[in-house]
């Protein structure tokens, strides 16, 4: 009846989450993109309209300069926090980066041996 025992630290692999991890938002049809990241995570703007457009945080963090059709602009997020963030080009383009934490890394246990 072995065959009932999973090897535990796989499964611990599978479900460990991510770590910092780059993400990319394309900017379309004049709309940008509201996007969660863990801290350390680069974002990736790239304009996908065919008008320029430019991110800028509320607080002058970040500042793109204004990107053209396929262009793209990129920022680390080293702080936690939410960033309110818009295109000053078309001030009703509004979103945010929401900055977490990034999980506390923890050895896997082996199983027992049996
Ligand atoms: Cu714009």
């Amino acid at each position: 009846m072995r065959a009932f025992f999973f090897p535990i630290a796989v499964a611990a692999m599978i479900a460990s989450p991510a770590f910092a991890q780059d993400q990319t938002v394309e900017i379309k049809n004049f709309m940008l993109m509201t996007v969660t990241v863990t801290q350390g995570s680069t974002v990736i703007w790239v304009n996908r309209d065919q008008v320029p457009h430019t991110v800028v945080e509320k607080t002058k963090l970040f500042r793109s300069a204004a990107l053209d059709t396929g262009d793209s602009y990129s920022y680390k997020f080293d702080k936690i926090g939410t960033f309110d963030y818009f295109c000053s080009l078309h001030p009703q383009m509004v979103a945010k980066v929401i900055v977490v934490a990034a999980p506390v890394a923890r050895p896997v246990h082996k199983a027992k041996p049996g």
